[in-house]
């Protein structure tokens, strides 16, 4: 796009964005949730479309949403179509509610850091279609990955911080068959991390990193695959290909300048050329070569270099600053757009591919060779101000967010003999970042909805004071019309979400099974539990069932040591009891069948009560001891 249609885009945006009305006061309110009725259905509809989301009390939704909690640092899991708000996952920060953070081992997963960013949650996959196992998502902040486990939707492990890469964003993005997971650098830094290097030689020493994490078929677990070296790009958003682009990974870059100016925002370094690349990886390429000894070792990492060792990495010129890409269902295309371009573009992965073998290259960027843009190209649809991200439906048709203009537009499928073409579009409040539809980034998406994961709710709801919650508003696309139908304030901030058919999900325990506790301090009687002191270490095994906490007191001396292992040996679903020390920050909430363990210091003398938590009985208020802590004399 020339400068000129660039200006006249960004004036549009502006333009859009007074019309929605930046200001506070209750008039624009008004007319803010005025603007919301735009897309919502018509008086007369509301009955019909209410009915669409009702789940009566008792009713179970038909599919799971997980939707990433931004800064949170945590994972929401939504039914469908009601909406209803079931369970935060605890992920990247401590959460009180299930005593997530407390305990020594979720402490230590935890790893000393209280927040994370969550953005893309990605479920495990077997040839593309979801498989129900497992669920991963990354913490933008501090380069790591998670895995939760889908028998107890409780995180795992968390992997990282992955050596080499700063701002951990183009991630999760499995493969088809989940051998690999992604992390890649949003913010370059000179490697390996922790040296330094002033900015002033961006160029030469800065590096950007993509980072393959290996996933165990057997257990989920993940461990470090193999890296790529990249030119000093931020590398943002990303996608794995499937059926026949399965051995391919994409992902878009912007500031492919490769600067950063001491004094000058990057929103203008960044903007200087007309286009910026969708990056081609043959990942399995790559792993070949690693197989062959072909890498470098840096921080414990195996490097591939694609500039000594061509043929595996490519870029294609894509309009500038592109944030989603995204694989069509059968893998054929691939679509990127410019955030401030009116358009989204489709790649042929056919014509990707004959490019590269007939090397009809434009030129190499620092190395990387970069396609002709006409010799890949398919089709350039007008969706409209801002596309963001693109998913699909089961009829052939695509989805695309576009945040500047806050809609959704509905865009045809092409090719054998279709025509590629705009159909339908629908207000959104406001600015869509994400959307969703039932596992609509699979091989085999559903249909029926979409789900808008929007920055900005501005007062379309209850008034709560100077901020706000995100807004999240699901669309029924069964018809041949986009219809709003209802919203809910999911915050913060719903980056990406997936959304999967509730029956995939099998074998969630109810109960863990006393052979599958593998504390070796559980106690399963109240009569086996004791205080036992060794030295300075007050030991103790405690049982928690209606209404008791045995042992009911714990005496020991300023200074202490003191270890307890709580379990709580119920054995019926959901029969919870807490754990919390008042004064002391020991909170926890063992699951029926779990041993969680404390360890710390008595430092405080005095009496300290302990108590149950959960509301679990009739006597509940009776479940307490005490923790006495005798001063040092
Ligand atoms: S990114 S919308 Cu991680 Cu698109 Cu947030
Ligand atoms: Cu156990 Cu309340």
């Amino acid at each position: 796009m020339n400068w000129k249609r660039m200006i006249f885009f960004v004036g549009l945006g502006i333009a859009a964005l007074a019309m929605i009305g930046l200001t506070s006061d209750p008039a624009c309110a008004q007319q803010r949730r005025e603007r919301v009725k735009e897309g919502a259905p018509a008086k007369a509809d509301i009955g019909e479309n209410a009915l669409k989301v009702y789940v009566p009390p008792g009713d179970l939704d038909e599919y799971y949403a997980f939707l990433s909690g931004g800064h949170s640092g945590q994972l929401y899991v939504f039914g469908l179509p009601s909406m209803r708000h079931i369970r935060t996952i605890p992920v990247f920060t401590p959460y009180p509610a299930t005593g997530y953070g407390y305990d020594d081992e979720s402490k230590k997963m935890l790893g000393g850091l209280t927040w994370g960013d969550t953005h893309h949650p990605g479920l495990s996959e077997t040839k593309g279609e979801y498989d129900g196992r497992w669920l991963f998502i990354n913490d933008n902040a501090h380069g790591r990955v998670a895995r939760i486990d889908l028998r107890d939707f409780k995180t795992k492990q968390i992997f990282g911080p992955i050596p080499n890469l700063a701002g951990n964003h183009a991630s999760v993005y499995l493969t088809w068959n989940t051998e690999y997971l992604f992390g890649a650098t949003r913010f370059s830094i000179p490697i390996p991390k922790g040296t330094a290097a002033d900015v002033k030689d961006y160029k030469e020493k800065y590096k950007g990193v993509i980072s393959a994490i290996a996933v165990d078929p057997k257990d989920g677990t993940m461990s470090l695959g193999w890296q790529i070296v990249m030119p000093p790009w931020n590398y943002d958003v990303a996608d794995a290909g499937k059926l026949v682009s399965g051995d391919w990974w994409f992902v878009t870059t912007y500031n492919t300048e490769a600067e950063f100016i001491d004094g000058k925002p990057l929103e203008i370094t960044a903007s200087q050329r007309d286009k910026d690349y969708i990056i081609a990886v043959n990942w399995k390429g790559v792993e070949g070569e690693i197989k062959k000894g072909n890498f470098t070792e840096i921080d414990g990492a195996k490097v591939f270099d694609p500039v000594k060792t061509p043929g595996f990495v490519f870029a294609v010129p894509c309009a500038k600053s592109p944030h989603g890409v995204d694989v069509s269902p059968d893998g054929k295309w691939f679509i990127g757009n410019g955030k401030l371009s009116p358009t989204v573009s489709i790649f042929s992965f056919e014509k990707l591919q004959k490019a590269i073998q007939e090397k009809n290259f434009a030129q190499h960027d620092m190395g990387i060779p970069v396609v002709k843009f006409e010799a890949v190209t398919e089709a350039d649809i007008p969706v409209g101000l801002g596309p963001l991200h693109t998913v699909f439906d089961d009829k052939g048709f695509a989805y695309t967010s576009l945040f500047v203009e806050s809609a959704v537009a509905k865009w045809q499928w092409g090719g054998g003999g279709r025509e590629w073409k705009m159909v339908d579009k629908i207000p959104i409040q406001y600015n869509i970042g994400h959307i969703a539809s039932c596992e609509g980034d699979t091989v085999s998406p559903k249909g029926k909805w979409v789900f808008a994961l929007n920055k900005l709710s501005k007062g379309t709801h209850l008034p709560v004071g100077p901020d706000q919650p995100e807004s999240g508003q699901l669309i029924d696309i069964s018809g041949p019309k986009m219809k709003l139908i209802a919203q809910a304030f999911p915050e913060p901030e719903p980056h990406y979400a997936q959304i999967i058919k509730t029956d995939k999900i099998k074998n969630v325990i109810e109960v863990y099974a006393k052979a599958e506790n593998k504390n070796p301090n559980a106690v399963w009687d109240p009569k086996d539990a004791k205080v036992v002191r060794e030295g300075n270490t007050v030991k103790v095994w405690m049982t928690q069932i209606r209404s008791s906490l045995m042992p009911n007191v714990v005496r020991c001396n300023e200074g202490d040591k003191v270890i307890m292992h709580v379990t709580n040996i119920e054995e019926m679903r959901d029969e919870l009891h807490g754990f919390g020390i008042c004064g002391y920050d020991i909170n926890g909430v063992p699951s029926p069948g779990e041993t969680l363990s404390y360890e710390f210091i008595a430092d405080k003398p005095g009496v300290w009560p302990y108590y149950c938590t959960n509301f679990c009985s009739a006597l509940h208020q009776e479940m307490q001891g005490y923790l006495i802590v005798n001063p040092k004399k």
